[in-house]
């Protein structure tokens, strides 16, 4: 039986078809798929942190109703990816329990400080650009619940970058101390938003085996380069300059250069010490533990419910 699932796993992949939770799959890309999905959903939880720290300092009426609306969605996020993740046989209660104990990983990015206003702009414009260009091509990915939950995901996103590039606008637009607070947002989220792509492709220790099962379409790299080329693009239109002058085209390879990164600091803040990192996770242990009374209600309320059924 083995076999024969292994065959059609094979034959699936080679069409570049979908791979459905019941079908069979090989160990290793259950795992894989588990790792990648699990991570994605606790950074849409635990990335939820720098922007709700906002909600209550937004400007006006309007821009703390737009900062709701998508510090909500990337509740939603949160939940649709979960549930991927449940059809591969893990529950979410474990994949809880091992991000409040600090076993998880979850996006480097979200454990960098939202200093100001302007930060809100920038999260939306880079972080959730970055965002965008790593999961487009996800939406094709091999597993399909993961791609379609990625259908839905990126078209949130898009208004979510829309809102920031909104905001640094305005602010660019603003007075001259406003348009310094956007630059110097921009200054503090470009590197830490380009390591969001992950490593290096030399130091990828995932990437060929995921692009061989059509789980990644495109390198770490790769993708980078051409986030970069996007952000060239709309930086000129919010009059703002990124903090790299290495950017440039390059005409052999036809694909965008950018200054050397930190990837120091990257394993530092993957190993647990980043500037928020400790923060972030108090506050996810906080959060769950005051929402302990929600879940025993809710359980009450399903015991309640099928006592009735049984009646
Ligand atoms: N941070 O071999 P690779 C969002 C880990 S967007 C932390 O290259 P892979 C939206 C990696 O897990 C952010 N860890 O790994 C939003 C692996 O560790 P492991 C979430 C990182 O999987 C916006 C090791 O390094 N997006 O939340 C990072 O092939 C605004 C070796 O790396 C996704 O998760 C990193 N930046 O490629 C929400 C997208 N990079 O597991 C709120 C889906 C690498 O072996 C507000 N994920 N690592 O212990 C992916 O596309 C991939 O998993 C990559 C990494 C590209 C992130």
């Amino acid at each position: 039986e083995e076999a024969a699932g292994q065959a059609n796993f094979d034959r699936v992949i080679a069409e570049d078809s979908r791979i459905e939770p019941k079908d069979w799959m090989p160990a290793a890309y259950r795992k894989t798929l588990l790792r990648q999905i699990s991570q994605h959903a606790h950074s849409e939880i635990i990335g939820m942190q720098p922007e709700a720290n906002w909600i209550s300092r937004a400007p006006s009426l309007k821009r703390k109703a737009i900062l709701m609306a998508k510090v909500q969605d990337e509740a939603g996020h949160g939940l649709y990816l979960y549930s991927a993740a449940e059809t591969l046989g893990q529950n979410r209660d474990e994949m809880t329990d091992a991000l409040i104990a600090g076993k998880a990983r979850y996006s480097s990015i979200f454990n960098y400080p939202a200093l100001t206003w302007a930060d809100m702009g920038a999260i939306g414009w880079l972080v959730d650009g970055a965002a965008i260009c790593n999961q487009v091509p996800l939406c094709r990915a091999s597993y399909g619940p993961y791609g379609r939950a990625m259908v839905r995901i990126c078209k949130e996103e898009s208004f979510h970058q829309r809102q920031g590039f909104e905001i640094l606008l305005e602010l660019s637009n603003g007075t001259p101390a406003q348009k310094q607070m956007a630059q110097d947002a921009v200054n503090r989220w470009y590197a830490p938003a380009l390591m969001m792509f992950g490593p290096p492709d030399d130091d990828s220790p995932n990437s060929k085996q995921s692009m061989a099962w059509n789980i990644k379409r495109f390198s770490n790299d790769e993708l980078r380069s051409r986030f970069v080329g996007m952000m060239v693009e709309q930086v000129r239109v919010l009059g703002l300059t990124l903090p790299d002058d290495q950017v440039r085209f390059n005409e052999d390879s036809k694909k965008w250069e950018h200054g050397p990164l930190d990837w120091e600091e990257f394993h530092e803040v993957l190993a647990g010490r980043g500037p928020c990192n400790s923060q972030r996770l108090e506050r996810r242990r906080q959060a769950h533990d005051d929402g302990a009374w929600v879940r025993e209600a809710a359980a009450a309320y399903a015991a309640k419910q099928s006592m009735k059924t049984k009646e």
